[in-house]
């Protein structure tokens, strides 16, 4: 695909901060593609003959971040796949090979930014949610009773929380020096959409 053509926000925070549930609004209310690694991960955990599926299952239950070129190539292609779907699409600034993306839960480690950066598109910003881990921590819990997320359970809830602060937290933090981060703090309602800068309802593609 034509990578100037593509549009990427990063959806990044802690483990149980929102990044999927804020998601499906924007979808709703931007006409994004939303693209959970940690979705595409588990897929392909499953994918029948996938030469994977042990690896991404152990780094998922250890918390820890399943090799770069995986994920990266998984998402190269679930964007390529999105483009196809929707190319006959015209709202949003979709349609001849344009496509806007909300890339959930990546990168969270630096060399995860730099090689989307090099080989796929620069993000046009990052949208940051954060709350406290004993909010993240309840969510988890309660979502575990019925997610069937083999890493919702307190042990591998810690050692997620682990991961963000020493390892994706520098992401973060990257990216804010960079100026491309908009935070949103805790506090936000499930029920309410945050306010997105207006350039991205019009954005020029
Ligand atoms: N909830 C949400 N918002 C709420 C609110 N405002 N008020 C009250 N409740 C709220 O929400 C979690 C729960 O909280 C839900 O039950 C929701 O209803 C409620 P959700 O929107 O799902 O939060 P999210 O931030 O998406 O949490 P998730 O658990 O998905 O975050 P993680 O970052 O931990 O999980 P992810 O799927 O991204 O990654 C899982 C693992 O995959 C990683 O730990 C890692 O091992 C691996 N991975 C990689 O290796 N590389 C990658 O690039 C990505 C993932
Ligand atoms: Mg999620």
């Amino acid at each position: 695909f034509d990578h100037d053509k593509v549009l990427v926000i990063f959806v990044l925070g802690g483990p149980g901060a929102g990044k999927g549930t804020q998601c499906a609004k924007l979808v709703q209310e931007f006409g994004f593609s939303h693209l959970s690694a940690g979705d595409l991960l588990r897929a392909e955990q499953h994918r029948e003959g996938s030469q994977y599926g042990d690896l991404i299952r152990q780094n998922i239950k250890e918390g820890k971040i399943v090799p770069s070129e995986v994920t990266v190539k998984l998402l190269q292609n679930a964007i390529a796949a999105e483009l196809e779907k929707h190319k006959d699409k015209t709202e949003h600034g979709w349609g001849e090979g344009k496509g806007r993306f909300l890339v959930d839960g990546f990168p969270r480690q630096m060399d995860q930014a730099h090689i989307f950066d090099e080989t796929v598109c620069q993000s046009k910003f990052v949208l940051f949610y954060t709350t406290t881990e004993e909010v993240m921590l309840e969510r988890l819990l309660e979502r575990g009773k019925t997610s069937g997320r083999e890493d919702d359970n307190v042990e591998s809830i810690k050692k997620r929380f682990k991961t963000f602060v020493e390892t994706s937290m520098p992401v973060v933090d990257y990216y804010r020096q960079h100026d491309k981060v908009v935070e949103v703090l805790k506090g936000v309602q499930i029920t309410e959409v945050i306010h997105l800068p207006s350039t991205l309802k019009e954005f020029p593609m």
